[in-house]
């Protein structure tokens, strides 16, 4: 899988890419990232990539010609390549739209800055527009990294074989249950006996209650969209009788 990075901050790429699992997977050669410096496309002398917005107001816009610049030379040579602007306005970034990326092979992603990007940038040159969420930030290089992120863990050999990405509770639409590691008695607070039962039975039931528990107390909506049998149902409905 190939991303393309348009910034005009390059450096705020490095550490998060030369660690951890990226970095195992750029070393592979079953990802790779090419970050471009927008300013590397612009034509003038001072190498300009905002200016001041028509009509006025405060804070500056990007300019047009670099960007599109740069996703037509990137198109020209991948053809297949599409592109997404990272921008507030986006649709939400949600795991379906992560795996959904994971099936084409080569992306652009465009990083916002300064209060915005002339219009003309999305009509000519962005194929999606993407958000990581309602939450200010002061521009789109970290969700391009969330972005990348996210997508990778669907490139196989990313993960190792210990973590299947279809497998996590997450995907299966609750939050996960507790986990322990030893020692099994840390500052009084004992591991639940059931966990050193070796009753596999009985722990996969533990860690299903434990995961309806916590998706009912912290994030009920997600029920709402998650696949629950009966027991689970049964259960959920155990739980909220025991409120108040
Ligand atoms: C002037 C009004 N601002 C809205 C409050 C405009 C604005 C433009 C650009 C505010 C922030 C940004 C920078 N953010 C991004 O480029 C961005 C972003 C975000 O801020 N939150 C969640 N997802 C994204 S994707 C790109």
């Amino acid at each position: 899988m190939i991303f393309e990075v348009l910034t005009i901050f390059p450096g705020m790429f490095s550490s998060p890419l030369s660690e951890s699992l990226l970095k195992k997977a750029l070393d592979k050669g079953i990802l790779e990232i090419r970050i471009r410096n927008l300013r590397d496309y612009t034509e003038d002398k001072h190498r300009m990539t905002d200016d001041y917005p028509y009509g006025g107001g405060a804070g500056m816009v990007m300019k047009p010609e670099p960007v599109i610049r740069a996703v037509e030379e990137i198109k020209g040579r991948h053809p297949e390549a599409r592109s997404i602007l990272l921008t507030p306005q986006g649709e939400p970034f949600h795991q379906k739209v992560a795996r959904e990326m994971s099936a084409h092979p080569h992306w652009i992603l465009i990083c916002g800055r300064y209060e915005g990007l002339d219009e003309r940038v999305r009509l000519t040159a962005v194929d999606r527009e993407i958000s990581i969420g309602d939450y200010v930030l002061t521009g789109g290089e970290i969700p391009a990294l969330v972005l990348i992120d996210a997508v990778s863990r669907y490139i196989p050999g990313v993960l190792g074989c210990a973590g299947s990405v279809e497998e996590e509770s997450f995907v299966q639409g609750l939050l996960e249950y507790p986990q322990y590691t030893r020692p099994p008695v840390f500052r009084e607070m004992a591991v639940p006996e059931i966990l050193l039962s070796g009753n596999h039975a009985q722990i996969e039931r533990w860690r299903q209650r434990e995961s309806l528990r916590r998706t009912l107390a912290r994030r009920p909506d997600l029920l709402d969209r998650a696949p629950l049998s009966e027991e689970d149902q049964a259960f959920l409905e155990e739980l909220k009788g025991q409120e108040k």
